[in-house]
């Protein structure tokens, strides 16, 4: 069968310049998602063009995958990002990834052991918020959930996250091996302390010593992370497929622009991101922040209300001018008052994002950013509201936004379609709702703790806001909605 790898590829692709041959697996990442194939792993990629090195990264996939990895072994390890922008495409062969590792294909003894090799400096994880099995209210491991009570009991054969990552470092300790850096790059505020409280919350469990070793040894830098990378469609395969000649089943399309802010705290060395275009600092948050809050909240606030009023990609949702002034003011009037951030134009960050989402050649699925909900508004519309309430500012987007997001889950969208709901907490929402009218649905929702905290709930300012958006779009459909908050 022909592959990426065994045909001559057009000129314009550009193809990896240095010897692969050199790679170690040096990086072990865990996640071959779409982001991490467009993001750290083209970085680590360009910095290989520009300085070679034998930074190789092995991707890990617990118990999905299996195809995917089969793929990319066929072609070995080879795959394309192809970069759509409004001045055309770049097709790109990634080359820096040189072994994975898989559940199903290989086992779970391997893998840990992948993890064990001398070689490893790094660990990096893009396992979206609710690979961290953490409770999103409280920030500490939730220890209910099924994968960590598994790992409580089998902590040598274990399926999360942070029991793979509590078992690695407990074997490289006590075989002498040095540590490594836990390098987390999902979207989630402060993602390194969270990834540090899930190890530790899982290591203190089982072995307080191993705690404390973990603790004084291993680093959880922090990063803010941001590239538009939708999911692969048929579609989006069969383009780059006829750019290069050849299929690519591991290809994927994303937008041109691409930023990786990281704290500079590595115990084992890192590959020199910084040539690829990378800054490294000493505190993210500032960043991470302004992203999860400004690009983020905004992109959750058009996905749920954009999905309600039938449109189904984030460009679709830039035609309308309602939604397009609605996610700008949404910025600027209610997210980026709320910001630490200091010596960023934030007018400007603003209008580039409006551009980046109104990029036609993305296609990027309101129904996708829809997903998980309960794990991502905390992070980018509660953090920015609970300021506005300690101030008694203004905050009607966020709050029809939060409204949204309950007539969402509500399941069906204003043309009487019903909604296809995926989240980790889809069937405690699914009871809250059919057990509930209409005139109870705000309050009802609003007891979910673990999205709301206790705070949220007992204040009269929000519940009043999160009702009054509510009964907006019960009463004019999201699009109506949307007008309506502007002119208040
Ligand atoms: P994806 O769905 O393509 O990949 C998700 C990966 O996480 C898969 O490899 C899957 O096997 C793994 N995973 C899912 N649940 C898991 C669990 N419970 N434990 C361990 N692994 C698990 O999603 P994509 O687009 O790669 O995004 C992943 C994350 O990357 C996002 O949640 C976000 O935090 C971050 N990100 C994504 C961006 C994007 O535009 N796609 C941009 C910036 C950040
Ligand atoms: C999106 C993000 O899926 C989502 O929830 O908001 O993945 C978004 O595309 C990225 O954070 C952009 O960096």
């Amino acid at each position: 069968m022909k592959t990426i790898a065994s045909v001559t590829l057009p000129a314009t692709v550009q193809q990896p310049q240095y010897d692969r041959a050199l790679l170690r697996s040096r990086i072990v990442h865990f996640g071959f998602g779409a982001f991490h194939r467009a993001h750290q792993a083209l970085l680590t990629d360009r910095v290989l063009n520009a300085k070679g090195g034998d930074w190789g990264i092995c991707e890990i996939s617990l118990f999905s995958g299996d195809v995917l990895m089969s793929q990319l072994r066929e072609q070995n390890h080879l795959y394309t990002v192809l970069e759509k922008g409004a001045n055309g495409n770049q097709p790109i062969i990634i080359g820096a990834v040189n072994e994975c590792l898989n559940a199903k294909l290989d086992s779970l003894p391997a893998i840990i052991e992948k993890f064990c090799e001398p070689q490893v400096a790094i660990v990096s994880l893009t396992i979206t918020e609710k690979g961290y099995c953490i409770d999103p209210a409280s920030g500490k491991l939730d220890l209910n959930q099924p994968r960590i009570a598994h790992d409580l009991q089998h902590p040598q054969e274990p399926h999360s996250a942070p029991g793979i990552l509590v078992e690695a470092l407990h074997r490289r300790r006590e075989r002498g091996l040095p540590p490594f850096t836990v390098l987390s790059c999902d979207n989630i505020p402060d993602n390194g302390h969270v990834v540090k409280n899930a190890v530790l919350g899982m290591a203190q469990t089982s072995s307080p010593e191993l705690a404390q070793w973990i603790e004084k040894h291993v680093s959880f830098p922090a990063t803010m992370v941001d590239r538009i990378v939708p999911a692969a469609t048929q579609e989006s395969l069969e383009e780059i497929g006829e750019v290069l000649g050849v299929s690519d089943p591991c290809a994927i399309s994303c937008e041109p622009f691409i930023q990786w802010v990281i704290e500079d705290n590595f115990v084992a060395g890192r590959p020199e991101w910084e040539a690829a275009g990378a800054q490294l600092v000493q505190d993210v948050q500032p960043w991470e922040q302004m992203k999860l809050r400004m690009l983020n909240g905004s992109h959750s606030f058009l996905a749920y209300l954009g999905y309600l009023a039938g449109f189904a990609h984030i460009n679709d949702c830039m035609q309308d001018d309602a939604f397009r002034e609605a996610a700008r003011r949404l910025m600027l009037d209610e997210q980026a008052p709320t910001l630490r951030i200091t010596g960023v134009d934030l007018t400007a960050y603003a209008d580039s994002l409006i551009e980046r989402f109104a990029n036609p050649a993305l296609k990027h699925r309101t129904w996708q950013i829809a997903m998980d909900g309960s794990q991502k508004l905390p992070q980018r519309m509660l953090e920015g509201i609970r300021v506005h309430l300690a101030r008694e500012s203004h905050w009607p987007l966020l709050a029809l936004g939060i409204a949204g997001w309950m007539r969402y889950v509500s399941g069906v969208d204003d043309a009487g379609q019903p909604i296809d709901i995926r989240d980790p907490l889809a069937d405690k929402i699914h009871a809250i709702v059919e057990t509930s009218s209409s005139e109870e649905r705000v309050t009802a929702l609003l007891a979910l703790k673990e999205i709301f905290g206790n705070d949220l709930p007992l204040n009269p300012a929000f519940v009043d806001a999160v009702s009054a958006a509510w009964q907006s779009i019960e009463a004019n459909g999201a699009h109506g909605a949307v007008k309506s908050a502007l002119n208040n």
